[in-house]
């Protein structure tokens, strides 16, 4: 019952994560159309199918990553902590899945290699690793922002007789316990693997490239009462998460640090400690800490004296005092600066004294000294927010490459759509916001549903974007970064992590409340911004 005439499916969705999996809801049981999802994982989760990592985690509070849409999913979540872990979050994504009837939509274990537009039939060929090759009037991608892993290529690797491991492609049965284990990377992923690590291995030796700001998580136990409070008043909470910045449950500061007394900003920070949580510390406690270097300063300097303070030994203390700027992905963890005050753990500052290579039997630093080690952790993270897609050949309209349309640097209009892609949608694709992402997730899948409804009913047969109103979004996103502080730190966020990446803008960073307000005005004013029906003479 497909609806698209010549077609094998209305819509292909690839990514079987949070994105993939309510768009095809979405799609498929409200809209009726006839849906394929594929996804090379042999499961549903997405990001918690991959990280299966010891000490994987959210970071954001429980009761608001989840979806919102669902009332009875809303009243059935459980959780006993203020935080998931990533057992916990794929048990609620297998429920979801098994709620909404979705596997049956899926192919799992299965890559798709390619997707090319058809301009003759108007259609979307999609190839797979399977060999089979179908076609969708719509392409939906949901294929993760932070999914791609980055596997930097160090010299004699092949050489290593220990095993190397990927935080990001975790397998099941890794025994960590009474190894000598070596974790490259301290990011929000290396910092959950060594805390959980440093306790159960025979030595761990950290290879730290770049100092970080550490706030402490507080995953406290969560008691029932506290539960049955969040799950009755959760209208209350979505409305105030939809509409606010960083969507992860809390009202965003409203008072400048750049004013606050000396007195003033440490209490503030204090009390953000004691109670936990990274995206607290920045945008929880003053509103200027992502924007003022004066307010930024103020936050990193509590930091590094709360290192200061837990690190016994000074030397170490001080190769973990971050030097730049308080303006990556903000960081927390358990007891994470206590962990350099065990005998099983060293430090190793890679910054000072690069990795020359690997050994046989372990890793060797340019100063000549070698750490022995079983196994090899990269916490590397991830070739983040375009990686997925420019490793796809996705070619649009005359074969044009979505490698070529982003050469410079990813582009995107409204986070979901590229020009010379007709009928092509992007969960979490460049220039969407930087939230916690569930919430953000459900706005674009929702606009996306919308969008093809509205097509739909017009009878249209294609729609994209303009080139005006793409580069306008582009040039948006642009300006509000260059209004903080994180163009001017080098992480993901911006691509830098990446060896020959070339440095963009890869979110819009107004909150998801001017977000949500951005995209539904495009939706009001009758889709302007959008071509329907692009023929030849049209161009
Ligand atoms: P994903 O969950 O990444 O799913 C994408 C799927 O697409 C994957 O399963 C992948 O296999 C599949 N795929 C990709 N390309 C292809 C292809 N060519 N063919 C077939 N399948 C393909 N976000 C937060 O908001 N809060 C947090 O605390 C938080 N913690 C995180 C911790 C870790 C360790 C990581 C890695 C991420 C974290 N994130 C967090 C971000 C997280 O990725 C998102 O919250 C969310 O899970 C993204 O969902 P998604 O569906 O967009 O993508
Ligand atoms: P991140 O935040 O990109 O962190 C990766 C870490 O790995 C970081 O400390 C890097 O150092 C380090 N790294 C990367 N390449 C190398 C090489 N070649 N040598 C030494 N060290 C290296 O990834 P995460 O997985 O921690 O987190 C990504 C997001 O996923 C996170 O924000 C959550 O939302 C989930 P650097 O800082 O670049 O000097």
């Amino acid at each position: 019952n497909t609806k698209t005439v010549g077609a094998d499916f209305d819509a292909v969705v690839i990514g079987a994560g949070f994105g993939g999996l309510y768009a095809v809801h979405k799609l498929r049981n409200e809209q009726g159309l006839n849906v394929r999802g594929y996804d090379s994982a042999s499961d549903v989760g997405g990001t918690w199918w991959w990280n299966r990592y010891p000490g994987a985690l959210s970071d954001t509070e429980s009761y608001v990553y989840r979806y919102s849409f669902d009332k009875e999913l809303l009243r059935k979540g459980r959780w006993k902590t203020r935080y998931l872990t990533q057992p916990e979050i794929l048990e609620y994504m297998n429920e979801v899945a098994d709620h909404l009837d979705l596997r049956r939509s899926y192919k799992f274990d299965t890559k798709v290699d390619g997707a090319h537009y058809n301009e003759k039939t108007g259609l979307w060929n999609v190839i797979t690793d399977s060999g089979e090759t179908v076609t969708a009037k719509y392409l939906v991608t949901g294929l993760g922002l932070l999914s791609a892993t980055n596997v930097p290529k160090f010299k004699g690797i092949d050489d290593f007789k220990g095993r190397i491991l990927h935080t990001g492609a975790w397998p099941e049965g890794v025994d960590l316990s009474n190894k000598r284990v070596g974790i490259i990377g301290t990011g929000s992923t290396g910092v959950q693997v060594i805390t959980a690590t440093a306790p159960i291995a025979k030595h761990l030796t950290v290879f730290q490239r770049s100092a970080q700001y550490v706030v402490p998580i507080g995953n406290t136990p969560q008691d029932d009462a506290t539960i049955a409070e969040q799950k009755a008043n959760y209208d209350n909470i979505w409305n105030q998460v939809k509409n606010s910045v960083v969507a992860f449950g809390f009202e965003e500061s409203a008072e400048p640090a750049e004013t606050a007394s000396p007195e003033e900003r440490e209490r503030v920070f204090e009390a953000a400690w004691q109670r936990g949580g990274g995206f607290y510390f920045m945008f929880g406690t003053f509103c200027d800490i992502a924007t003022s270097q004066v307010a930024n300063d103020a936050a990193a300097d509590f930091i590094k004296g709360k290192i200061k303070q837990i690190v016994k030994d000074p030397k170490v203390a001080e190769k973990l005092t971050p030097k730049d700027l308080y303006a990556k992905r903000p960081l927390c963890g358990n007891n994470y600066y206590e962990v350099y005050n065990r005998d099983n753990v060293t430090l190793a500052d890679v910054k000072a004294d690069p990795i020359a290579e690997f050994t046989p039997n372990g890793i060797r630093l340019e100063s000549g000294e070698e750490h022995e080690l079983d196994i090899v952790i990269f916490a590397t993270g991830f070739d983040a927010v375009d990686g997925n897609y420019v490793k796809m050949d996705l070619r649009g309209r005359g074969g044009v490459t979505m490698r070529d349309t982003w050469k410079e640097g990813p582009l995107g209009y409204l986070g979901m759509m590229e020009v010379d892609f007709p009928n092509f949608f992007m969960i979490l694709g460049p220039n969407g916001p930087f939230t916690n992402l569930p919430p953000s997730i459900e706005t674009q899948v929702e606009w996306i549903a919308d969008t093809i409804c509205a097509m739909e009913e017009e009878g249209v047969q294609s729609v994209e974007p303009t080139v005006e109103a793409r580069d306008a979004w582009v040039g948006t996103c642009r300006e509000i970064a260059d209004m903080t502080l994180f163009p001017k730190a080098e992480s993901w966020i911006f691509g830098a992590n990446i060896p020959g990446k070339k440095n963009a803008v890869m979110f819009y960073m107004a909150g998801i409340g001017n977000y949500r307000n951005a995209i539904s005005a495009v939706k009001e004013e009758g889709y302007t911004s959008l071509i329907r029906d692009r023929t030849a003479e049209k161009v």
